[in-house]
């Protein structure tokens, strides 16, 4: 009953929201015939329009459908990778059907009327299009429906609230404001029209490059086929191969670009909240974090800094000296991080306004005039970031703010949002760039914020060009992450927050956006001090860290829910940067890869049902599953851990899955466990990232038959990394009946960090080792204690913990440990 009722209202929203598809005229693709194979190439045509596949890679195939026989200019804001290598491919045809077959896929063409299926070189179907419409037009709306087998799962598509799983549900794309959403709220602020689906452990994805307002229906319109289409533009979609989900990500970001490699400080701990100003009180803020030694490397001024919201300036009441305070912060250890909004105020005597003007950067009505909507200055112009004319002038505004000492920005509001409209922003015929072909606002829309975030990096790097820019941006397109980090906008501070916040966030590493994070402790309303502490033990391990709260809620720093929860979250903080060079790493591979780094289970363990149903379980990288407890009142919490060797982080006990547990969960205790044959580096605990360097450089090692971990580090900072400044080496660890063996291998990479030590902790040693040698020389045995840290090269044997300390002098060499049981 209650599910027919959320199906009901499921599809009246969807109804109201897309007018999609029972009022339509829906007119399916026709009898096509085909052109000859042209290299990678082939087109299909009738006297409507024209259907190219353009194999561009074994496993990506790319299906170009448009309603005009001679087609527009082919552009993506998404898609970046044009040198592809050439390939071999075959087309072999009859006047009914063909066959287009690539090294991995084989594409089954039948030309009457015209439908796809997607095979791989076995037979085996993946996908095909509906027998019934298949591809289909209603006057300018393209839309595709697709074969859904009943056991096929769908996951990404962005920012989306719900289950990880899509299946059963419709989504809308187009970037909205949405304060207060919940769970089922759609659209939120972010459009990625990319997914993967997975059956029988095996995986495909789809990418539906289309800007305007879209769809996808998952199961609401029939149970039997999917579909996705768009108010307008090309039915223009990418089809990857698996069969691994790790290797469909892989290829779409190779195709929509990766993640940058971030600064050391982005990936620290963050502080917000709307709004910290006057200057004393970031100054108290600031204080406060090193007096209590609770560890931050950001603070974050909302758009109260600003002269009556004028973006790039600064309220000299409140902050009467900004060069001044971002100073003496820094040496604090501290950068800010500024809000800029897109809107500019529409003041005839304000610069930016008057530069907008003489450049003719703004977006205008089709009559000409300029385009006006209110948000928080009132009447305000719009950058037209379209123009890469337009970007660089707005990259340029920020030059005055990174000279006052401002380290990253925060681009909001820019879906675009505006006031006092029922639409909540520009009308859909305002006119953009857009290539020279004059679009309205209906295709721009939904990359408006993505092109707001690269105008903004691409000005950070202009000011700074060896320094790794932080920008964070609300709305964004595929391909956004290369230009910026992504929060989840205004959540509110309940438990049912916490909880969507971890789908939604590895829905986005699903959709190539690793840099993704939740306002902790929930932006709408004041946490409960249980519900702020269990969510800081979460967002710890979101990949991007930050606490921010609403105008007039209760006050949501670390140590605001009295000392004993303060020393709980300053504990949960201090567990992050002890983590950072593992994080770092796991940022490392998602910038080399596009995998994300808080993992969705699916990804490593495909073919596992119950790990690909878990909603609120994550790995963060290659060897850390985190269960945060996302439920008020709890000392215990189920975990499911997936086939393998798992150590508890906090106790060491040793399981062995696939197995569902129940383990410990006081408040001021997050489960979280270890792959066996991991070897997680860690470093000590500092107040900002660049406090000290890494000293020890500790590698918790849990030896599991023969396992080895590559390990990456470089300056944290510039881009040197690029140019060879990196330091890369292999850890290995070997069980042996009478030994176990450590191997470093030597430093490669320019990239020397200071003179520091290097920790090898073993773990789950059972007894006492007769003998350790390091490079077949006998190495002192030191009972613990001062000795212990101060020698150059000694070990111990911690009877309780059972583990085994190997201290050594961090050099690049190679070294060889063995310890004798
Ligand atoms: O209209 O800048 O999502 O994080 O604190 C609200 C004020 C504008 C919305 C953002 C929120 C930010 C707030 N902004």
């Amino acid at each position: 009953m209650r599910r027919d009722l959320v199906r009901t209202t499921q599809l009246v929203i969807l109804l109201l929201a897309t007018w999609i598809p029972m009022r339509a005229e829906w007119q399916s693709v026709g009898s096509m015939s085909p052109s000859p194979l042209e290299g990678n190439q082939i087109s299909f045509r009738n006297r409507e329009g024209v259907i190219t596949l353009t194999v561009l890679a074994p496993d990506l195939i790319r299906v170009r459908a448009t309603r005009d026989t001679s087609p527009g200019p082919d552009y993506s804001y998404a898609v970046i990778k044009a040198d592809w290598p050439p390939i071999h491919v075959e087309y072999a045809g009859t006047r009914q059907s063909g066959t287009l077959r690539t090294p991995e896929l084989e594409v089954h063409v039948q030309l009457a009327p015209f439908r796809l299926g997607f095979y791989d070189r076995s037979g085996r179907l993946i996908s095909k299009d509906a027998d019934n419409l298949g591809m289909a037009w209603d006057g300018a709306r393209p839309r595709c429906w697709k074969w859904m087998p009943a056991d096929e799962h769908y996951f990404g598509l962005g920012e989306k609230g719900g289950p990880l799983d899509r299946r059963g549900r419709a989504f809308v794309m187009w970037n909205t404001d949405s304060y207060g959403w919940g769970d089922s709220t759609d659209p939120l602020y972010e459009t990625i029209p990319f997914f993967i689906a997975l059956r029988e452990g095996r995986a495909h994805g789809l990418f539906f490059d289309n800007t305007y307002r879209s769809s996808f229906d998952l199961g609401v319109e029939s149970p039997e086929t999917y579909s996705f289409g768009a108010e307008g533009g090309e039915l223009n979609y990418y089809f990857f191969y698996g069969p691994d989900p790790k290797k469909v990500l892989e290829r779409y970001t190779e195709l929509v670009g990766g993640m940058p490699m971030p600064a050391r400080w982005a990936l620290g701990y963050h502080q917000s909240r709307y709004s910290y100003y006057p200057e004393s009180t970031v100054r108290f803020i600031a204080d406060n974090f090193r007096q209590r030694r609770i560890p931050c490397d950001a603070l974050f001024l909302d758009i109260d800094y600003m002269d009556g919201y004028r973006v790039f300036t600064w309220d000299k009441s409140r902050f009467p000296d900004p060069p001044k305070l971002l100073a003496d912060l820094r040496r604090q250890g501290f950068r800010i991080v500024t809000n800029v909004d897109p809107g500019v105020k529409a003041d005839p005597n304000y610069w930016v306004y008057q530069q907008g003007l003489a450049g003719d950067d703004f977006v205008k009505k089709p009559d000409g005039k300029l385009y006006i909507g209110k948000v928080w200055p009132g009447d305000c112009a719009f950058p037209d970031f379209t123009s890469p004319k337009v970007r660089e002038w707005w990259g340029t505004l920020y030059k005055g703010l990174i000279q006052d000492g401002v380290a990253g920005f925060w681009n909001d509001m820019n879906e675009p949002a505006l006031f006092a409209v029922p639409s909540k922003t520009m009308d859909l015929d305002t006119l953009f760039w857009d290539q020279g072909l004059k679009s309205p606002h209906a295709k721009i829309h939904n990359v408006y914020g993505m092109l707001m975030s690269a105008a903004t990096q691409g000005g950070m790097l202009r000011q700074s060009p060896n320094e790794r820019p932080l920008v964070i941006t609300r709305a964004t397109y595929a391909g956004g992450q290369r230009y910026s980090a992504v929060w989840t906008g205004d959540n509110s501070s309940t438990w049912d927050h916490l909880r969507i916040s971890l789908p939604m966030i590895m829905g986005l590493g699903l959709s190539g956006l690793p840099l993704a994070g939740a306002d902790i402790g929930g932006f709408a309303m004041s946490p409960s001090p249980e519900l702020y502490t269990r969510w800081l033990e979460a967002g710890v391990f979101y990949p991007y860290c930050r606490t921010h709260t609403e105008l007039g809620s209760r006050n949501q720093e670390p140590w605001s829910f009295g000392n004993r929860l303060e020393d709980i979250n300053r504990r949960a903080i201090e567990l992050r940067y002890r983590l950072l060079p593992y994080l770092y790493n796991a940022f490392h591979q998602a910038a080399q890869t596009g995998l994300p780094v808080m993992r969705a289970l699916l990804l490593d363990y495909p073919d596992d049902a119950n790990a690909a149903g878990q909603n609120y379980e994550f790995l963060l990288g290659d060897d850390l599953l985190v269960a945060p407890v996302v439920k008020s009142g709890e000392d215990t919490w189920g975990v499911y851990l997936p086939r393998g060797v798992w150590y508890d982080f906090w106790t060491d006990r040793r399981y062995t899955g696939p197995a569902g547990l129940h383990v410990d969960a006081p408040l001021d205790r997050i489960p979280l466990f270890v792959r066996g044959g991991a070897v997680v580096p860690t470093q000590q605990v500092v107040q900002y990232v660049d406090e000290a360097p890494i000293n020890p450089l500790t590698l918790e090692i849990y030896p599991e038959g023969n396992s080895s971990r590559d390990y990456y580090e470089d300056d944290g900072l510039s881009f040197d990394y690029q140019r060879g400044a990196v330091l890369h080496r292999r850890f290995s660890a070997m069980q042996q009946p009478e030994s176990t063996s450590l191997e470093v291998s030597a430093r490669e990479g320019s990239y020397t960090p200071p003179a520091r030590s290097l920790l090898l902790k073993v773990h789950n040693v059972r007894s006492a080792p007769r003998r350790v040698e390091v490079n077949g020389q006998t190495l002192e045995l030191q009972a613990g204690g001062e000795d212990f840290e101060k020698a150059a090269g000694a070990w111990r044997y911690d009877e309780t913990a059972n583990l085994v300390l190997v201290k050594l002098a961090d050099q690049a060499a190679a070294l060889q440990v063995r310890i004798e049981k």
